[in-house]
């Protein structure tokens, strides 16, 4: 990759995590990142990202009764109590960071409070810049003991209302998504559609996927190729970061990589536990792309694709008679 003089660029850090245990504390987490947050700073990142749901393990494999069984594992405020020292050391390092986490919210006007998988995004100077809940939420809401273990996020998590966000940070325009949110072209679009530069995405993906295994030995070629896709196909840069490895018996994915606009993977991960990997992000090569062949104002047809919001699921032609 060449750096023109006097283009925009970002350092920015990937920090794969390696499994987090059922009974790791926060703090121990915490010191985690902060390790991770340090050797993104020594390697000259301004943005560290972590992965999606940073601060547990991944709870929604294991079904409580009560939807409230599992609070424990959300935050009730961001900064937390045992965030804050991450908060601290950002600020001090003047690195900012994108971390995954669940959500609890206040009670609202009807005393109801929300669960969301939310990833906040955190500037230099320890400002928050941007929040982003879950859009597509995977999985299943009802007990299905069947499973090897269950993937209970429909259970926990809330669908957002709010969509996909972008924010000018970074010196640049940066998005977020969550995991599942990756397979989706909308995701991408959505944010295209707003001029993102660069893209931020924490995931969980078990490498099981039971309700159709054929797909196992795939995980890591659809990670990469819908990531790819997304990048080339709006014309930003894309940092996806893994929690990987097995945690609590539960084989998960990494393979984390940091993708350019032309959907090349500029780096990658090559372990599967607690692991920085790096890049020199030139925002202005995002043009490249953006005022080319996908040039939205020239090229696209919007007119022609009402069913991508009018529509949901799928309707068929009628059967030939
Ligand atoms: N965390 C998350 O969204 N994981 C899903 C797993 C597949 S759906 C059971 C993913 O899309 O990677």
């Amino acid at each position: 990759m060449t750096c023109e003089s006097g283009s925009r660029h970002v350092h920015v850090a990937a920090a794969q995590l390696g499994p987090i245990a059922k009974d790791e504390t926060r703090e121990s987490v915490v010191q985690r990142l902060i390790a991770l947050l340090r050797q993104g700073a020594a390697a000259g990142s301004e943005l560290v990202v972590f992965p999606e749901l940073a601060l547990t393990t991944f709870f929604p494999r294991w079904f409580t009764e009560d939807v409230s069984g599992h609070d424990h594992y959300y935050e009730a405020s961001m900064p937390s109590p045992a965030t804050q020292p991450l908060f601290d050391e950002a600020k001090a390092l003047g690195v900012g960071f994108a971390l995954g986490y669940a959500e609890l919210t206040e009670p609202d006007a009807d005393g109801v409070v929300h669960r969301y998988n939310t990833t906040v995004l955190v500037e230099r100077d320890g400002t928050i810049v941007g929040k982003f809940r879950k859009v597509h939420i995977p999985g299943h809401e009802a007990d299905e003991p069947w499973r090897p273990f269950q993937h209970l996020e429909r259970r926990y998590f809330e669908e957002s209302t709010e969509g996909f966000g972008v924010w000018r940070c970074f010196d640049g325009i940066v998005g977020m998504a969550t995991c599942n949110d990756r397979r989706w072209p909308e995701t991408y679009r959505e944010m295209g559609l707003q001029g993102v530069e660069m893209v931020l995405i924490g995931y969980n993906t078990p490498i099981h996927y039971a309700p159709d295994p054929g797909q196992n030995a795939l995980q890591g070629f659809h990670n990469h190729l819908c990531m790819q896709a997304g990048a080339y196909q709006n014309g930003t840069w894309v940092v996806g970061v893994a929690k990987g490895g097995t945690e609590e018996g539960v084989e998960s994915l990494a393979q984390s990589c940091i993708i350019a606009p032309s959907g090349q993977i500029v780096a990658q991960a090559v372990t599967t536990g607690d692991e920085i990997i790096t890049a020199v992000a030139d925002l202005d090569w995002c043009n490249h792309y953006k005022e080319t062949l996908f040039n939205f104002a020239t090229y696209r047809r919007p007119e022609l694709y009402q069913r991508i919001t009018s529509q949901k699921g799928v309707i068929a032609p009628p059967e030939n008679s």
